[in-house]
């Protein structure tokens, strides 16, 4: 299924009211770097972005290394090969929310 990738007015507004993301793989994802106290507290935070994900039908890429973690949203199902959507914004907000 094809999903609509955003325009660069509404990337540029997604950044704008989540500014702690930056655009990321050419424009094509948003990242951001997330630090905690320790890998209980990252563990904690993935486990609920994953919860987050499972409802929303969209899942994060990302990394971990002890108390940080590293963020990438993209969507595979826009454009020809993954592309930045409004699912990658409407999961932004839920992850900004948690913390
Ligand atoms: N996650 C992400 N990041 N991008 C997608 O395009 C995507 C997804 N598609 N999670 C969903 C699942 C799709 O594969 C299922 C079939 O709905």
């Amino acid at each position: 299924m094809s999903v609509p990738e955003l325009t660069a007015d509404e990337a540029a507004a997604l950044l704008a009211a989540h500014p702690e993301w930056t655009l990321a793989r050419e424009g094509k994802a948003i990242a951001r770097t997330f630090r905690f106290k320790d890998f209980s507290e990252s563990w904690g935070f993935m486990s609920r972005v994953a919860l987050l994900a499972e409802t929303q039908d969209h899942h994060p890429e990302w990394f971990n290394v002890y108390n940080r973690v590293e963020v990438t949203l993209t969507t595979h199902d826009a454009g020809e090969s993954g592309g930045l959507s409004a699912r990658d914004a409407k999961l932004a907000a839920a992850i900004d929310a948690l913390v």
